[in-house]
C-alpha cells in the first residue's frame, strides 16, 4: 500500500553533519521526497509531538533534545517520505529506538547514543504507524507544503493574514 511516513532529521543528526549520510541511506528504499523544509521546533510543536511520552521521566531532556538546547543547533530537517509500504521500509532503516539496541547498520545503530543524563539521542524520527503518520505530517506540515494530496484538504478564505512576501 501507498502511505507516508513523517522523518525528522534531529539536531544531533544536524551537528553531526550527517544528513547527507542518512538522505543516502533513505534513498535505498526507493521512496520519493513528498516534502522537505527546516523548523524551528517551539516548545510547543516539540510538547504536542512527543504528548503519548508526556508522563515518561525523561519528557522535558527529550524536549530539550528535539529543540536543539543540547546541541546549540535549534533546528531540524522535517521530511515526508512517500510510497509503496513506506512506514515500514524507513523504521527498519532507521532501527530500533535504543540506538544500543539497534541494528548496528540502522541509522539509529549506526549513528546514536544514550547521553549520561540517559536521554537515547537517535538522530532520526520516523513515524510509527498509519495513525501517527497522519498526525504528525498534519502537525509539522500545511497541504501547500507537500507535493502530492497526502489526506483530504478543504479551501477557505482568509481575510486580515498576515504573513510576509518578498519585498
Ligand atoms: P520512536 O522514536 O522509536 O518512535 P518513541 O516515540 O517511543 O520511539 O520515543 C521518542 C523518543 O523518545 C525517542 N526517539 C528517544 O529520543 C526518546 N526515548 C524513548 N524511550 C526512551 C527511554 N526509555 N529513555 C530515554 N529516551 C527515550
Amino acid at each position: 500500500m501507498k502511505e507516508q511516513t513523517l522523518i525528522l532529521i534531529k539536531p544531533d543528526g544536524l551537528v553531526k553533519s550527517l544528513t547527507g549520510n542518512i538522505l543516502t541511506r533513505l534513498s535505498e528504499t526507493k521512496l520519493e521526497i513528498a516534502a522537505a523544509k527546516m523548523v524551528c521546533v517551539s516548545p510547543e510543536l516539540a510538547t504536542e509531538h512527543y504528548k503519548h511520552l508526556k508522563d515518561q521521566p525523561f519528557f522535558g531532556e527529550l524536549i530539550t533534545y528535539l529543540q536543539g538546547q543540547l546541541h546549540g543547533r535549534y533546528k531540524v530537517l522535517a521530511l515526508v517520505y512517500w510510497g509503496e509500504d513506506a512506514i515500514g521500509k524507513v523504521r527498519a532503516l532507521a532501527g530500533a529506538t535504543n540506538p544500543e539496541e539497534a541494528e548496528p547498520t540502522s541509522i539509529r545503530g549506526s549513528y546514536g547514543r544514550i547521553t549520561s543524563k540517559g536521554v537515547y539521542e537517535n538522530v532520526i524520527h520516523a513515524s510509527s504507524n498509519a495513525e501517527e503518520a497522519e498526525r504528525e505530517i498534519k502537525l509539522w506540515f500545511q497541504p501547500s507544503e507537500i507535493i502530492l494530496d497526502a489526506y483530504p484538504v478543504k479551501t477557505i478564505t482568509q481575510t486580515s493574514v498576515q504573513q510576509k512576501v518578498w519585498a
